[in-house]
């Protein structure tokens, strides 16, 4: 049986709530399969509603057992209400002021979803955005409904001695029975997606925090017992991000209480609960033998990104979920900004960008492209993606480029002033952004609404004569899936002009204007600026620091590039430079590949890399970067169509082997000069360093192939941390060598018991583009320690297969994505979410060539074509299959 199109819904379908919640009084009953809960709702018709608030009352709920509801005292028969698979029916509410009474059971033990009440391990825990609080019990499950909680939870206290909730904890005690109770109560009203009840056996460490009013705040981070000297790094980020967001926002906690829990089953990163964040553990625990710097960033980045939610999320909610990315995008803007604050903005920005440009792009560029405020959907949580985070952080700093960074505070300070407390729309944001900087940026809501990443294209002249400089830019907007003609955009472009020494010209245009903090402002089809009183031919610097999140294709030669490479003020485009020298190559290359052709890059790239690869006056982190090539989606990405991605990966396998040959002595310069001593730590510097010398190790065995497995395993032995044992292990990756699998086997003795630790060790398997990957992969889908209930461990197998090995996962006989689907299928009928995640390494499907093409829509056709598929994994293979691919 084919299953049945699910229900789209519309943005402009919006109506008010018909019904206001003010309090919410739960009482809970921890029990594994049969957990009690009785709800007490004050309730009373939504005025501003209409007529709704006169119908009958419609309360969300899924996967609940109704044990009695009653209305002001009155218990209900059931000729008074109606109960579906969705929704608890009151044909007739009073027309005032009524208390409803509800009580339920839920199987928390039975769900392996994970969303609603559920079990990790022992432990009682929840996950409710978006819609997750109508598995608990029947509600206004929408996050414009906001509303006071007071929760009593009780558990046998054997098996939960720790009861958490959101707000303060005003009550506990023994309840009888061996049980006991906890009462919490936050006085801040909330949408019930930032709901959340823990309860269990966990461990904490404990620490504080005043405030700069002076208020003390308890800090606790709960984890499984034993694991609590992992939490130490987690502490101190709490602490900076507390303290940063009062330096740079004005922004205080406001409960005296922040608690953080660590949970094994999660399916995504974190969740920002009021006053009780739930973590993954993998974003909590780290010690410098079991967690990879790039783990200690994230968990200081999110650690972050869940706190400032309190005021981006929580204070001021969303007003429904097609507005997600008011608070998603400007949290992500907002700890980009925090990481670029503690460590080293250029690298961070680099990063950053590295990561839209592979992944938001290719989003934008397939099937699944959608506006960063979308206008349907048909499952809300298949929109928490990297358009409605990423592109809508990059709509936050493009309003700051245009508001200047002061401004930007001003507007945040109004959008505060104006909607605390309340569920707001991007048109509210924006609204406060404006008018505290009396800025027009109607233009610029365009960015809210159009979806595909614009392109520009930029001509650059030089007149001797007129001593003039003459920029012409053109913007297109390619159609997306329902857009087929768009408009164009306020886009900043922030420019530099730079004379033959490498300094900065000032920029003076023709029309007597000025380019304030070097941006021009394109809001046309085409545009030129004409810049005046310039003595000789300038190297134009363009899009500096990323200003708008576009391609960009400008006239500049290789010379001009490797001029950038050396004297940019701009860091970001000395970076962009050395990428887009990198790109000439790497397309040629792999076009050489495909046609049988030997494949050798331009000979430049490491000559402008030489010099400064050793130069100290710069990070090592940048260095680092500098030496990183473009990846191979965003090779994919510049090719377009007829895509081989097993010949994208040798051109830049070759690529890197000519760099590492080129770059030989320089690259073992700093490869010793950069051990770093003494006990680990993850400041920004010694980060670097080992960033660096672990990009040196990489191109100096891509060079050395068979003769630099000795180094390697040296590198392996002598790790004192777990950074520099994975930048080993990943090289391993790809050497056909027997001291890979001697290296995995001993990585597999020593950790088989650290669930964290160990899903690095499956991942690593997973990505390495070696021959006989697949038929590993089966095997490790058998292995004991594999779970498809595990959440980061189908990362650590199956999503990181589909999304880190194209060479495997697009293998042209089909048994990549043969593989990945039929993971798709199984998880589909328990955990839906991340079955529908899973599909997005199908997203360039269309751009394959064709033999693999066919293979792609053949399991995608399997997937449409399987029985009781869910909404969530309905919508994306349907949209993959059915939207045709973006003409561009
Ligand atoms: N707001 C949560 C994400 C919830 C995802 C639900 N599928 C974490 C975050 O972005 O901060
Ligand atoms: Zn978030």
């Amino acid at each position: 049986m084919k299953t049945q199109e699910p229900r789209t819904v519309f943005l402009k379908d919006y109506r008010l709530p018909p019904y206001v919640i003010d309090t919410v009084t739960l009482d809970v009953r921890l029990a594994p399969s049969a957990t009690k809960v009785a709800s007490r709702l004050q309730m009373r018709p939504n005025a501003a509603a209409g007529k709704a608030s006169s119908g009958p009352l419609v309360l969300d709920g899924e996967m609940l057992q109704l044990v009695s509801v009653a209305l002001d005292g009155k218990e209900l028969t059931s000729s008074d209400y109606a109960v579906s698979e969705k929704a608890l029916t009151i044909a007739e509410p009073p027309a005032g002021a009524f208390t409803l009474e509800i009580t339920t059971l839920c199987d928390p033990q039975a769900n392996k979803a994970l969303t609603g009440l559920y079990r990790s391990g022992t432990l009682y825990c929840t996950q409710c955005e978006p819609e997750g609080f109508r598995r608990i019990t029947y509600y206004l499950d929408r996050p414009d409904v906001l509303a006071k909680f007071r929760v009593r939870l009780e558990a046998d206290a054997k098996e939960a001695p720790v009861l958490l909730s959101n707000g303060n904890l005003v009550e506990e005690g023994q309840a009888g029975s061996g049980r006991h109770y906890a009462v919490w109560e936050d006085p801040f009203p909330k949408p019930s997606y930032l709901f959340a009840l823990v309860g269990g056996k966990l461990g904490h460490v404990a620490g504080s925090f005043t405030t700069k009013s002076g208020r003390a705040v308890d800090l606790r981070i709960y984890c499984e017992p034993g694991k609590e000297d992992r939490c130490q790094w987690a502490m101190e980020s709490l602490k900076a991000s507390m303290r940063w967001d009062e330096e740079r926002f004005g922004l205080e906690y406001d409960l005296d209480i922040f608690m953080i829990v660590a949970v094994s089953d999660f399916n995504m990163g974190a969740m920002e609960n009021k006053g009780l964040n739930i973590f993954n553990d993998g974003l909590i625990l780290a010690r410098p033998d079991t967690a990879t710097d790039a783990n200690y960033e994230s968990i200081e980045a999110v650690i972050g990104h869940e706190y400032f939610h309190n005021w981006t999320g929580n204070r001021i909610t969303c007003r429904d979920w097609f507005q997600l990315c008011l608070k998603e995008g400007l949290t992500v803007f907002r700890d980009q900004e925090f990481t670029s604050d503690l460590r080293s903005r250029p690298v961070k920005r680099i990063e950053d960008v590295r990561f839209i440009r592979s992944y938001q792009f290719s989003e934008d560029r397939g099937p699944l492209a959608h506006p960063v405020r979308p206008d349907r959907f048909m499952e809300i949580n298949n929109f928490y993606t990297r358009t409605v985070y990423s592109k809508g952080a990059e709509l936050c700093r493009m309003i700051m480029t245009l508001v200047g960074r002061e401004g930007f505070r001003k507007g945040m300070d109004l959008y505060f002033e104006r909607h605390d407390g309340t569920a707001a729309t991007v048109e509210d944001f924006i609204a406060a952004m404006a008018d505290a900087n009396g800025a027009d940026l109607a233009q610029f809501m365009l960015w809210y609404s159009q979806a595909g990443t614009p392109e520009l294209t930029c001509r650059f002249t030089y007149s001797a004569d007129a001593k003039t400089a003459k920029l012409t830019v053109k913007q297109e907007q390619q159609p997306t899936p329902g857009q087929a003609k768009k408009k164009p955009m306020h886009i900043p472009l922030r420019v530099g002009l730079l004379d033959a020494k490498g300094k900065d010209l000032a920029l003076r245009l023709a029309d007597g204007s000025k380019a304030k903090d070097g941006v021009l402002h394109l809001r046309k089809r085409a545009e030129s600026f004409i810049f005046t009183g310039i003595a000789e031919r300038p190297v134009p610097s363009l899009l500096r620091g990323f200003s708008a999140p576009v391609k960009l294709e400008a006239n500049l030669s290789d010379r001009d590039l490797e001029f950038l490479i050396a004297h940019d003020s701009d860091l970001f485009n000395r970076w962009q430079a050395a990428q887009t020298l990198a790109m000439k190559s790497l397309l040629a290359m792999t076009a050489a590949i495909r046609a049988g052709n030997a494949a050798r890059p331009s000979p430049r790239f490491a000559k402008a890399l030489a010099g400064l690869v050793t130069d100290d006056k710069h990070e090592a982190a940048f260095r680092a970067e500098m030496l990183t090539l473009p990846n191979e989606t965003d090779i994919a990405l510049a090719l377009g169509s007829d895509l081989d991605p097993e010949a994208i990966y040798q051109a830049r396998r070759a690529f890197r082997q000519s760099l590492g040959r080129a770059l030989k002595n320089e690259l073992q310069t700093v490869y010793d000069a950069n051990a770093v001593a003494g006990d680990y730590t993850p400041d920004a510097k010694s980060m670097g360093s080992r960033a660096l010398r672990n990009a040196a190790l990489s191109l100096l065995t891509m060079a050395g192939g068979r003769a630099a497995v000795p180094r390697l395993r040296d590198h392996y032995k002598h790790a004192g941390n777990m950074t520099d044992a994975m930048a080993a292990l990943r090289l391993f990756n790809e050497q056909d060598s027997p001291a890979r699998q001697t290296a995995l086997d001993a990585f597999y003795r020593r950790w088989k018991k650290e669930a964290l630790v160990l899903d690095k060790w499956f991942a690593l398997q997973a990505v390495s583009p070696l021959p006989g990957t697949i038929e590993r992969l089966a095997e490790l889908r058998q292995h004991p320690q594999f779970s498809m209930t595990n959440p980061n461990r189908v990362r650590s197998v199956i999503a990181a297969f589909a999304g880190g090995n194209a060479v495997q996962f697009h293998a042209p006989d089909g048994r990549g994505y043969r593989f990945v689907t039929d993971a798709v299928l199984e998880l589909n009928a328990f955990n839906p979410l991340m079955a529908a995640r899973l599909l997005g390494g199908f997203e360039i499907w269309r751009r394959l060539e064709p033999t693999r093409q066919k293979a792609a829509r053949k399991s995608l056709e399997r997937v449409l074509a399987a029985e009781n598929l869910s909404r969530d994994v309905f919508e994306i293979a349907s949209k993959m299959l059915n939207e045709p691919e973006n003409p561009a």
